[in-house]
Order: C-alpha cells, then structure tokens, then sequence
C-alpha cells in the first residue's frame, strides 16, 4: 500500500516538533572562559531560530515535490527560489550581534540569516515568504528581496555583488551626518569576481568610509568550487592590496566570529575606515532549494558537517559548563517561534491585486506610487 505523501505544512510540521538537526561533535578540553557561557546561550538562540527558520522554509517550498516548488496539487506554500545558509549561520549571528538599529546592513540572495540576526521580525519574514500581506515588502518580494528599514536592513539582493555598491553609499551618508552608525556589507566568494567588489572597496578606502565587508567564504559559487577560479589570495589579498586591513576568521566558530568582529566595529565607529571580514564557513545545502548538490563530493559535504556551526557552539556551551536541556528549549522555543510564525502567515490575506502598481516609483515627494 502507497502512503501519501504529506502536505507540505504537515512536514514542516513534523520537522519543528523535533530538535533542531545539528551535527554530533566533540571539542577539546574544557576551555577557561566559562563567564561567557550566557554570551554563547544568546549567540545560539539566533542561530537556532535562523536554522529553525530555514529548516522550515525549505520543507514548505517544496511541498513533497521538486522542481520549482511545483507540488502535484500546486500548493506550496513558499514558492520561488530559496537560498539557504544552513552552515552559515555563525557568520551572521557572530557579526550582527555588535549592530544597533541605526546601522545598516545590505545582503545577498542568501539573506535570512543576515536578516534575523540584525532584529528583523521573523514572523512578517515568513509571511514575505508566503506572499502574503503581512510580509516584509507586503509578499511581492519573496525571499531575495527582504528589507526591513526599521532595524537598518536595507535589502536582500539576487544580483551578485550589488550590495557592495550600496553598502558603500549607506557608509558614505553616516560619515557625512558625522554619527558612529556603521554599515556592513554580507557578500559571497563568488563576488569578489565582480567589478562592484573592487570599485566599492576602492571608494570606501579613499573616503575612509564606516564600512565592515564581511566575505562569506563558503566554498562555492552556486555549481562552482570557488577556489579554482580565483587568482591570486582571494577577499584578503584584495582588500589588503588596497590598504584595507583584512581579517580571516574561522566563520563556524561564533565566539570567534563574534570576537574579531566586535574589535573591527569598535575601530569603525571610532574612524579606522573600512575593514574586511574573511569568514571561512560552508555551504551545507546545495545552492538554492532545488539543487541537490550531485556535482559535490560527498566526502567534502561529511567534512564540513563534522564543524557546522551550531553543533560547534553546543559542544562548546557544555565544555563552558552549561547544560544540554539549556540548548534543548532554546531548540524548542526556536521550532515554536517558527511554528507561530507559520499560522500567521497562513492567517494573513493575500494582496490586494491593485497592489501590482504601488510601491514603483517615487518622485521625490517622499510618497510611494
Ligand atoms: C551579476 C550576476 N551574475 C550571476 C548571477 C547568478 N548567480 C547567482 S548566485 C551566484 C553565485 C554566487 O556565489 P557567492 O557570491 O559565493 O554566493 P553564495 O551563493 O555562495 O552565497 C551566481 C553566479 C547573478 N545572480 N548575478
Ligand atoms: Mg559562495
């Protein structure tokens, strides 16, 4: 007898009544710095929300089937491409736990991470993902074009390398209003290979800008090993050949992250000019939602599952001497969250069909036509 295969809000359902999947992992001896046990609690609640977050979104978008979210009765409730950054979380947890609302934050295509961890509301993300009303650009964006001005989050973007432009005009604009805001600017490998990552860098040193470019490095360039086809020492060397001091970090580890990055945003807000952030994470899913990753060796995937990010801050938070149970309802209340979020977006209406010719242009006036 065939079983039927479950509605796609059944399996998500499923997925959030368990624990947040993380890898099993071992650390060395204890380590010293136990005063920072409730420091790590809270840079693992945000990851876990973003892993719950995900773990969810990628189960509704393809709905039992593959293939552009296209279920067998059309009923996905997330429908369009979905870039995840399972794996990468760290990165954007370790950076943004250090920004106030009124610093600025531009994207990739891989933003829910960025998005969470700067204070943007996880339920209107979700709806944003549904299309519906409640979302964050009122469900005509989707996932690559999440923005959320009030925390300072000023756009998801699906072209590579486009944020770094903007990143670098935001940080013009706080230094010439004179306040310490900062921005930081989230970018792949893969852009430091566009015109945008040289000439952003370039504007952002001769104008000593409050800019922190954060590369996460992890791997791959959609189906393309990155390394290959980068000449020369990849983010590091090029920020350094223009007299931007870079610093790499282990992006898995977000103590570490969150360390490196608190020294670079004191600096920036107190004048130092841009600074570059080379965080070395990886990619655990394939490159958006319907790619299965074939082209990769399975070997590199185990690899890299073995120092995941958060199955490394839970083997560090009990070496720091806090308990399993502690990160089991962090897990819970993160599947929770997630499962809230779920019901409001189901519950919110869809837009209005007139909205198809709002939010187009401006002329200036500050109104939105
Ligand atoms: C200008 C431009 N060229 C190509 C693409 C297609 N594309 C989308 S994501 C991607 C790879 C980006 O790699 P990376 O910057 O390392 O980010 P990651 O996906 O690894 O997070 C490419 C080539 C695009 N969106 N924009
Ligand atoms: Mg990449």
């Amino acid at each position: 007898m065939l079983t039927p295969t479950p509605a796609p809000e059944q399996q998500a359902a499923t997925l959030i009544g368990q624990a947040i999947p993380q890898a099993p992992k071992t650390l060395e001896p204890p380590l010293s710095d136990t005063h920072r046990t409730p420091l790590l609690g809270q840079l693992y609640t945000q990851m876990a929300r973003i892993r719950a977050f995900e773990n969810a979104a990628e189960i509704l978008s393809q709905g039992g089937v593959s293939a552009y979210n296209k279920t067998a009765d059309g009923n996905a409730k997330v429908r369009g491409p979905l870039h995840l950054s399972t794996g990468q979380e760290a990165v954007a947890v370790g950076v943004c736990a250090h920004l106030r609302a009124s610093d600025y934050l531009t994207s990739t295509h891989r933003g829910h991470g960025h998005t969470l961890a700067k204070g943007a509301d996880l339920a209107r993300m979700m709806g944003e993902l549904y299309g519906k009303a409640n979302g964050f650009n009122g469900g005509k964006g989707g996932s690559m074009h999440i923005a959320d001005f009030s925390v300072g989050m000023l756009g998801a973007n699906g072209v590579v390398a486009a944020g770094l432009p903007i990143a670098t005009g935001a940080a013009h604009a706080q230094k010439l209003l004179g306040r310490d805001d900062i921005t930081v600017c989230f970018f792949g490998d893969g852009a430091i290979n566009r015109g945008p990552f040289l000439e952003s860098l370039n504007w952002a040193q001769v104008h000593q800008l409050p800019v922190l470019f954060v590369c996460e490095d992890n791997r791959w360039s959609a189906t393309t090993a990155s390394g290959p086809m980068i000449a020369g020492g990849g983010a590091s060397a090029r920020s350094e050949s223009l007299g931007i001091p870079a610093t790499t970090v282990d992006g898995n580890d977000v103590l570490a992250v969150h360390d490196a990055a608190l020294a670079l945003v004191v600096g920036l807000r107190a004048g130092s000019g841009p600074r570059l952030l080379h965080a070395l994470t990886y990619r655990i899913k394939g490159h958006v939602s319907v790619d299965l990753a074939a082209y990769r060796d399975p070997a590199e995937l185990a690899a890299a599952l073995k120092t995941e990010p958060l199955g490394h801050a839970r083997a560090r938070y009990l070496a720091m001497g806090g308990s399993s149970a502690e990160l089991d309802a962090i897990d819970a209340a993160a599947n929770a969250e997630v499962a809230q979020a779920m019901q409001t977006a189901d519950a919110a209406p869809w837009p209005e069909s007139s909205g198809a010719f709002t939010d187009i242009q401006t002329t200036g006036d500050g109104q939105w036509y």
